[in-house]
This record gives C-alpha cells, sequence and structure tokens, in this order.
C-alpha cells in the first residue's frame, strides 16, 4: 500500500498545531522530519525541541530524516521522541551495521538514506535489516529543487534486488515530489512519497485534503 508522508519543515513554522490538525484530517501517513546539522548539509532544520513538541500533538507517525554527520550522535539524541522511522545517510555513517542496530535497540525501524549521485548498490549488504530505504530525488539541505530524472533508474536497480530477497524494505522517495513526477516513481515501485513545497506546502489552490487526494489517485 502506497503511502503519504508530509516534510513538516515546509509547513509555517509559526501555526505548527494548525498546520498538524490540517495533515490529520488529509489523512498523512507519516510526518516526515528533516534534521540538518549545517555540516552534513548547509543547512539547519529541526531540533529534538520542536520535534518532541510536535511528537505529543499529534498521532501521525513521526519519520525522522537525519541529513547529519555522525549519524551515531543524532539517533542517540532523538530517539527519546519515538519515532517510527529514523534515517540515516549511507555516505555519513562510519558503520551502517552499528547505527542499524542502535535504532533496532530503540524500537524504531531502521531506514537507509542515499543521495542522487551514491550508487544504490552500496545499501544492498544491509537490505536485509533495514525497514525502508529513502531515495534521495534531490540532494538534501533544501526544499524546492528538481527532481534528479537518474534516481529512477536507480530505484528500479533497487526493486529488482529487493524482488530477489524475501525481506522487504519499503522505499521511500523524498525531493520535488508531486503529481507530475510521481507516476514515474509509482511505476518503478516506490511505496512512500513525501510531500514538500512542490505539492503540498504551497499557495497553490486547494486544501491540504484535496492535494494528498490528487496524490492518492495516482497510487493505482
Ligand atoms: C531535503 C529534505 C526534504 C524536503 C522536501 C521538500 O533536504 O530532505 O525532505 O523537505 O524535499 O519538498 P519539495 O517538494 O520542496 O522538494
Ligand atoms: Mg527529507
Amino acid at each position: 500500500m502506497n503511502k503519504v508522508a508530509a516534510s513538516i519543515m515546509c509547513a509555517n513554522q509559526l501555526t505548527l498545531q494548525d498546520e498538524l490538525t490540517r495533515l490529520e484530517r488529509a489523512d498523512i501517513d507519516l510526518l516526515h522530519c528533516d534534521v540538518m546539522d549545517g555540516v552534513y548539509v548547509n543547512n539547519l532544520a529541526m531540533g529534538p525541541y520542536v520535534l518532541n513538541a510536535i511528537q505529543q500533538a499529534t498521532d501521525i507517525p513521526l519519520d525522522i530524516h537525519l541529513a547529519t554527520e555522525s549519524p551515531t550522535t543524532y539517533i542517540e539524541m532523538f530517539a527519546p521522541i519515538k519515532p517510527a522511522y529514523m534515517s540515516f545517510h549511507i555516505e555519513a555513517t562510519a558503520n551502517a551495521k552499528k547505527d542499524i542496530q542502535l535504532l533496532q535497540k530503540y524500537g524504531i525501524r531502521p531506514v537507509l538514506a542515499v543521495n542522487p549521485e551514491t550508487p544504490v548498490e552500496v545499501i544492498f549488504p544491509y537490505l536485509q535489516d533495514i525497514d525502508m530505504v529513502l531515495m534521495m530525488t534531490v540532494n538534501p539541505g533544501f526544499a524546492g529543487q528538481r527532481f534528479n530524472e537518474n534516481v529512477l533508474d536507480k530505484i528500479s536497480t533497487l526493486m529488482n534486488e529487493i524482488e530477489k530477497q524475501r525481506h522487504r524494505p519499503l522505499i521511500e522517495v523524498d525531493g520535488n515530489i508531486n503529481e507530475q513526477t510521481i507516476p514515474a516513481l509509482v511505476e518503478r515501485g516506490a511505496d512512500v512519497y513525501v510531500l514538500g513545497t512542490s505539492q503540498l506546502f504551497n499557495q497553490d489552490q486547494g486544501t491540504y485534503e484535496e492535494k494528498v487526494s490528487n496524490v492518492r489517485r495516482l497510487f493505482i
């Protein structure tokens, strides 16, 4: 079953409670929470205080995306918030296996994130141990970037590999995900769609409910 996640970094930060209520009404499946450390990416976003407040204010399960160096440090920092999923970058970890095990120890579903320029094969050794792969369709750091078409073939390569295995991690896509880019991703087999400024949090006409149901209509 395809799922829709909302990137809460892109919502109005002055009215988060109201934003969460509207996202609940739109039946969002996951709240995608970007954590940026100013080192791994040239931006800062979403610290533990605000994510803790968000977690307490909503029943939507959290999906924390660590766009950081030293994932171990940040896994420890954000584990008390009890997200359903937490991803860290394969490019940033010193020991992916250890970080996966650390997440499992906390009862958090581990997710490996892969940048557009990184060959997807580097995560094959870990597919048995993770619940989801986060395929970045833009470079992490900023909302409002252009979709990287090269990722489509990487998703097919990943799907091929997953189909050979018994365990089937989900495939999440993040970066410029909208009604124009989604059909090709559905065709390649992506499961979880992170909506940010290009589909949801913008001045385009329509409520969140309408914008999300336009997306769900593309999942057949
Ligand atoms: C990018 C981040 C994403 C963004 C999302 C925004 O660094 O990981 O989760 O929040 O890409 O969506 P859009 O539609 O503006 O690209
Ligand atoms: Mg993200």
